[in-house]
């Protein structure tokens, strides 16, 4: 007989879920409702100062599916000679809005990590036919730092690789309010967004997902 539990909402907010690969934490649910609805708030004020627009694929000039912006000290760019970390945005010059508060609390509660997050990457998946194809994050010089991603909107179908391109990967959803960490052994493990299920959510206006990386770029002190 199934056993009758308790439904304790509070509770299931902060309780890691095992992904099977040491290095990679997943929270379901982390933010609430009222949450992602104070998140989304405020990623659309920053977006004032800071307007999504679409990147194009180093030396091939290729448009991406995806659109993207960045907060904090450091926004990470695509250009035509190659992925940077930059202090400015390149479509109006200006230094990128600071990382909202809501955020950086993230981070303190879950990177188990000395010093705050430098950038927090946007992407936008705006589209049905809006993906990421498989990469590793290996442009940050602080690689003992963790990544921790925070999903909004529609629900996506994440993968999770090993070490080299063609390594056997698993599949995993990422849904509104899912919080992942992934650092130690993890950190350099291939890794994409295959597709995401249009009409999942009703969090974000006019449908799509959100997903937010907040990074360390630079090593401390030097
Ligand atoms: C697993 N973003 O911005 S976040 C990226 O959902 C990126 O938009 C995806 O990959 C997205 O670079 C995935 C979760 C994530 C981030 C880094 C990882 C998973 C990872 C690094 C290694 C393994
Ligand atoms: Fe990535």
């Amino acid at each position: 007989m199934t056993q009758q539990v308790p439904k304790d909402e509070s509770s299931k907010e902060r309780r890691p879920v095992d992904t099977g690969f040491p290095g990679i934490v997943l929270y379901p649910g982390y933010l609430g409702p009222a949450a992602q609805q104070a998140l989304l708030a405020a990623l659309l004020a920053g977006f004032e100062a800071a307007p999504p627009y679409r990147p194009r694929m180093p030396r091939t000039g290729q448009p991406w599916s995806i659109r993207q912006t960045n907060f904090g000290e450091f926004g990470w760019v695509s250009r035509p000679d190659g992925y940077f970390y930059s202090s400015t945005n390149d479509v109006n010059g200006r230094k990128w809005p600071a990382i909202p508060a809501v955020l950086l609390d993230i981070w303190a509660q879950v990177a188990h990590y000395p010093a705050p997050p430098e950038c927090c990457l946007v992407n936008l998946y705006d589209t049905p036919k809006s993906r990421m194809g498989l990469h590793r994050d290996e442009d940050e010089e602080a690689l003992d730092a963790p990544v921790v991603s925070i999903s909004l909107g529609d629900t996506c179908l994440f993968r999770v690789g090993g070490f080299a391109r063609s390594d056997k990967s698993k599949s995993f959803r990422l849904a509104s309010g899912d919080v992942a960490v992934i650092g130690g052994a993890s950190r350099l493990r291939y890794h994409g967004v295959d597709r995401v299920i249009p009409g999942s959510s009703g969090l974000v206006p006019g449908g799509g997902r959100i997903n937010l990386t907040l990074r360390r770029v630079t090593k401390q002190d030097q």
